[in-house]
């Protein structure tokens, strides 16, 4: 009764780093204790109707109190690495000045066991809980708030710097500029389009002054974690290539650009220049941002379509993009909406290898959330997401054969957790949450996932 997926068999290349992501305020809860300071998403999550169901971080998994037994269940499962986020409000409640020493405190014990369970460290250092303090002086409109990032990533890295080995600064520059100040759909809830480019270049300025002071502190690996997709056009028209130029200029380019290439690209600058103007870009923070990283991290969940509609006002997430359409997307789709193309990822990674060369990618997420219910015996029989991660897999593989140069698989994510805007209701793990005791079931596809790690690769089999 296993799930029918392409039954070749496909061995990845000796040292793929094998893991499961997380997100500090999605899994942690403990939301007011040892001092923790509050963050946007505690802020947010009590505005009414932003969050499905109400929603609040407050408790989440409880991994804050559970994390032991959390990476038991990761050392059971084989995992060789794990990604988790570290919360800026814990570590300092107020986003600058004392360091909350319970805060960090737990950030020390977690990595301990981590490495304990024999299972390799990777720290993202902000993925989107920005203290609620800073978001009062500006949030990631004032470039003050880079400025405290980088300090905040310096007391993080003395602390962590003798046993974690790779770190990453900011997760997902995108959709934290504008789906929090542009679409006002995740914290702060903004609806601003000027604030939204602010806010961009400002998350950029973060990770290059980060960058920095993670060198100065010699941290050995260092990389940037950014949510990309291929950007398909529905037509053949120029007007349609147009389209699909301009939102992979403001979803992929603006981001990959300033940091491998040290530039913006001209239409991002154009469209900036149009919605409250350049200023916020200074001298040389160019330079900045494009501090040498050391691998890139790649979100990947589908492919972005659109169609050139003249006349249509810009989507609330590509502020100054009129005349585009997003047209509704075409199943199969996952229980977010959203559609299945493991391709995509595979177009991904090789356009990367092409257009930016030199620089090693990682998959730090790609996963699928799906209706699983466990059955009487507490099994949760999660073929759909067996077969998306096995195409998915199959599609790194396939561009790795064409030559991109991908080094590891991070699943999203190892636990059920606070899907955001979303809320519980959409379960994104490989090991189930019940979250009326807390209790952890691991699904199917975590054993599914235990085996492929444990071959380096695909099975023969139906897996
Ligand atoms: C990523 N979009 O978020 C995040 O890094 C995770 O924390 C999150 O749980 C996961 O993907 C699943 O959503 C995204 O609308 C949220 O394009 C929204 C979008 C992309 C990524």
């Amino acid at each position: 009764d296993t799930p029918q997926t392409d039954a070749r068999p496909l061995a990845f290349p000796p040292g793929f780093v094998w893991g499961a992501a997380t997100a500090a305020y999605q899994i942690e809860g403990a939301a007011r204790d040892d001092g923790r300071g509050p963050s946007i998403w505690d802020t947010f999550s009590r505005v009414p109707g932003k969050v499905a169901g109400g929603d609040t971080g407050d408790v989440a998994c409880d991994h804050y109190h559970r994390f032991r037994d959390d990476i038991g269940l990761m050392a059971g499962l084989g995992l060789p690495a794990y990604r988790f986020s570290v919360a800026w409000p814990r570590v300092q409640p107020d986003g600058s000045g004392p360091v909350n020493p319970r805060g960090i405190g737990f950030y020390d014990r977690l990595v301990d066991e981590v490495l304990q369970a024999g299972i390799t460290p990777y720290a993202t250092l902000y993925h989107w809980d920005l203290p609620q303090a800073l978001e009062d002086r500006g949030g990631w409109t004032a470039r003050d708030t880079a400025l405290r990032f980088a300090d905040y990533t310096g007391i993080v890295h003395d602390r962590l710097a003798d046993r974690v080995d790779t770190w990453t600064t900011v997760n997902e520059p995108w959709v934290a500029a504008y789906l929090g100040y542009a679409a006002g759909v995740h914290a702060p809830g903004r609806t601003s389009a000027a604030d939204a480019f602010r806010a961009a270049h400002h998350l950029l300025v973060a990770h290059g002054l980060a960058t920095r002071r993670l060198r100065d502190g010699g941290a050995r690996r260092v990389s940037l974690t950014l949510n990309l997709a291929p950007i398909v056009a529905g037509g053949t028209s120029e007007q349609d290539a147009a389209a699909a130029d301009l939102v992979d200029a403001m979803l992929n380019r603006q981001f990959l650009d300033p940091v491998l290439h040290g530039a913006y690209a001209e239409p991002v600058l154009a469209v900036a220049a149009r919605h409250g103007g350049l200023d916020h870009v200074r001298g040389d923070d160019l330079t900045v941002i494009a501090e040498p990283i050391d691998s890139l991290g790649i979100n990947y969940y589908n492919p972005t379509y659109v169609a050139a509609a003249p006349g249509t006002p810009p989507n609330p997430a590509y502020p100054g993009c009129a005349g585009i359409a997003f047209p509704p997307a075409v199943p199969p789709l996952t229980a977010m909406g959203w559609p299945i193309v493991p391709d995509g990822l595979g177009d991904l990674l090789v356009r990367l290898s092409r257009d930016y060369p030199g620089v090693p990618l990682v998959v730090t997420e790609n996963g699928a959330a799906f209706d699983d219910v466990p059955d009487a015996d507490g099994r949760v029989r999660d073929d759909a997401r067996i077969r998306y991660l096995d195409g998915h897999l199959r599609a790194a593989h396939a561009a790795l054969t064409a030559g991109a140069d991908l080094r590891g698989y991070l699943v999203w994510s190892l636990l059920d957790n606070f899907e955001w805007a979303e809320g519980y209701g959409k379960r994104f793990g490989i090991v189930y949450v019940d979250y009326a005791d807390g209790r952890r079931l691991p699904k199917d596809s975590a054993r599914w996932f235990r085996d492929v790690i444990a071959r380096n690769g695909l099975g023969g089999e139906p897996a």
